[in-house]
């Protein structure tokens, strides 16, 4: 059974992955308005682990006897300066999520909550890649500034992501 401390804070963070979610949905839309389909098939998979994210919470907490609460979701912003900048915006989220997941381990781990902390450790490895993946593209949007061919190309890549589902296995 959790406990109450670390049930309210599990729903806390299933919440804010429904917020990720959403923000990296209007992504998707911002560049399809710019004609990138690469870049919006890139946010479209993002959305979709987010989602991956937000039933792992839900799952969990079911298992452990809790009860999920949804809150409202807030709405993201719709546009940004430019491809670039989408995606330092992206690492900014993410490491607040890192710096949210980080708490809520803080917080198993004060409860003894040796289950959760166990659990947990899922989302902290998640969180190295997610990070390091969205630092490799702004790197190369950074060495690709002002020419719309290797933009054009960078779109080609982009375009061959593929949402896997690595919540129910081990390692993300
Ligand atoms: Fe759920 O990892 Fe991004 O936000």
């Amino acid at each position: 059974m959790l406990k109450k401390t670390v049930e309210v804070a599990l729903n806390d963070q299933l919440n804010s992955e429904f917020y990720s979610a959403y923000l990296y949905m209007s992504m998707a839309g911002y560049f399809e308005h710019l004609s990138l389909p690469g870049f919006s098939n890139w946010m479209k998979v993002q959305y979709q682990e987010e989602n991956s994210h937000t039933m792992k919470f839900f799952r969990y907490i079911n298992e452990r006897g809790g009860k999920v609460v949804l809150k409202g979701v807030n709405a993201p912003p719709s546009s940004w300066k430019s491809p670039l900048n989408a995606f330092e915006e992206t690492l900014k989220h993410e490491e607040e999520v890192t710096e949210n997941i980080n708490e809520l381990l803080d917080i198993a781990m004060k409860e003894k909550d040796h289950a959760t902390t166990n659990f947990l450790q899922w989302y902290i490895k998640e969180q190295v890649e997610e990070e390091a993946n969205v630092s490799n593209i702004i790197a190369k949007l950074k060495m690709i500034q002002g020419s719309n061919e290797s933009l054009f190309l960078l779109d080609k890549d982009l375009a061959q992501r593929v949402f896997v589902d690595t919540t129910m296995g081990g390692t993300p």
